[in-house]
């Protein structure tokens, strides 16, 4: 049978449950995954002085062809997205700032130092989002940043997060799409502290200095990312789930929920419904915990379906800014890129594909048989039929044809770096 016989087979079945997958591909049409910049070149970034990752986080591996260059970085992004269905964004790091060879320093970054960025990014026809750099510099090296005890310090990263939400609006404007500004500080202890409070205050200070000033949220939106420990900071994390839970409701800012950034059987898309009912946006960084904020690539697992149901059935995806959030050294990271991007597209269409309305019934009438029944029949239904329909009218290769390109790829270009 060919793509289209069983696509109109698969309708058929799903129409009978109430559901149509004409409108369930419409709504996938509409989705855009911000694409994590730094998996292609795991965590490095271009500023003139290489510095080693540091912030708590890892890359591990060596697989070879890792992108060298800013050039090269886009040449596999764009070989990437050829293998993606849909229309999405890419996330930028203030580290990947393209200064044509000049020493920039991070409290100086401006939007020209990103306008080749944008410029590539109109030419793809992709949106851009923009994350401050708070790691892998001399004056993160004490494991403190806008959260430092030394003024000094202190102000030199608040000029780099009130530089960054200038260069966000920028991409905004110049792109017509909205940027979502990240920040992530990595602030910490490896041991136990003689204060919490005192680094919060300063945190939530430094923070306020940023966002004084009003940017029009068409342009650019800020996040605040939350996390419980990083590598080296065991203890204690300053910008802590409570922190910027409180910090981002009482400022509406929006939140960015990482999935790796919980205990370990801590779920976000349990959380999903209470951050759209009290910030303004979400931002999610969908990644992969193993054991720890391990950074693995994101595979189609029940978590993953979990958050894609959630981010439906809220009904406001229009607040959400999806993003990913892994680096993957130990595979070909194109094929990491495209292999993570799809599966949270999948993961979306499945829930777009569910009849949540007779879910809802079963759950007011209180017949939790039909919802588990029912919830676990879905499980089973034709959905690859449908996905494979829309990666043949996208033009992207249908089942794991993807991987044969990736190779080629690997071949004639990432194994001559
Ligand atoms: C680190 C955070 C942060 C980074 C990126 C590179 O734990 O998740 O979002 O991964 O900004
Ligand atoms: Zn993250």
């Amino acid at each position: 049978m060919n793509i289209t016989s069983r696509y109109q087979a698969a309708r058929e079945v799903y129409a009978a449950l109430g559901v149509n997958t004409d409108e369930a591909l419409k709504k996938l049409d509409r989705i855009s995954i911000s694409i994590q910049c730094w998996q292609g070149d795991d965590v490095g970034g271009f500023e003139s002085v290489g510095a080693a990752l540091t912030g708590g986080i890892q890359a591990p591996g060596n697989y070879p062809g890792m992108a060298r260059t800013i050039d090269e970085l886009r040449a596999d992004a764009e070989k990437a997205i050829s293998l993606i269905p849909g229309r999405h964004r890419f996330n930028l790091h203030a580290s990947y700032l393209d200064s044509a060879g000049k020493k920039v320093d991070r409290d100086t970054v401006e939007p020209k130092h990103f306008q080749s960025w944008i410029d590539w990014a109109k030419q793809v026809g992709m949106g851009l989002d923009f994350n401050p750099t708070y790691f892998s510099h001399p004056k993160a090296a004490d494991g403190f940043t806008l959260a430092h005890a030394d003024k000094s310090i202190r102000d030199f990263w608040i000029r780099h997060g009130i530089q960054s939400r200038k260069i966000g609006a920028e991409i905004g404007r110049q792109l017509g799409s909205t940027c979502a500004t990240n920040f992530w500080m990595p602030d910490g202890f490896k041991d136990i502290p003689a204060d919490r409070l005192a680094p919060r205050e300063r945190m939530a200070d430094s923070l306020d200095q940023i966002f004084a000033t009003k940017i029009d949220p068409k342009l650019n939106v800020d996040s605040v990312e939350a996390k419980l420990f990083g590598i080296g900071l065991e203890s204690y994390t300053v910008g802590s789930h409570e922190f910027y839970m409180g910090y981002a409701v009482s400022r509406q800012t929006h939140l960015t929920l990482d999935s790796g950034h919980f205990h370990p059987t801590e779920v976000i898309s349990d959380k999903i419904s209470s951050v759209l009912m009290f910030c303004p946006g979400l931002v999610l960084h969908v990644s992969r915990p193993v054991r720890w904020d391990s950074d693995h690539v994101v595979l189609l697992d029940d978590e993953l379906q979990a958050i894609g149901r959630e981010l439906v059935r809220s009904g406001k995806l229009d607040k959400v800014h999806i993003g990913l959030d892994y680096f993957d050294a130990s595979i070909n990271r194109v094929a990491a890129w495209v292999v993570g991007t799809r599966n949270i597209l999948k993961s979306l269409l499945v829930a777009f594909l569910e009849p949540s309305a007779t879910l809802r019934k079963a759950e007011l009438e209180g017949d939790y048989t039909v919802r588990m029944v029912l919830s676990e029949e879905l499980k089973s239904l034709p959905w690859s039929a449908v996905w494979d329909y829309w990666c043949e009218t996208k033009c992207v290769p249908v089942g794991p044809a993807w991987l044969d390109e990736v190779k080629a790829y690997e071949k004639t270009v990432l194994s001559k770096r």
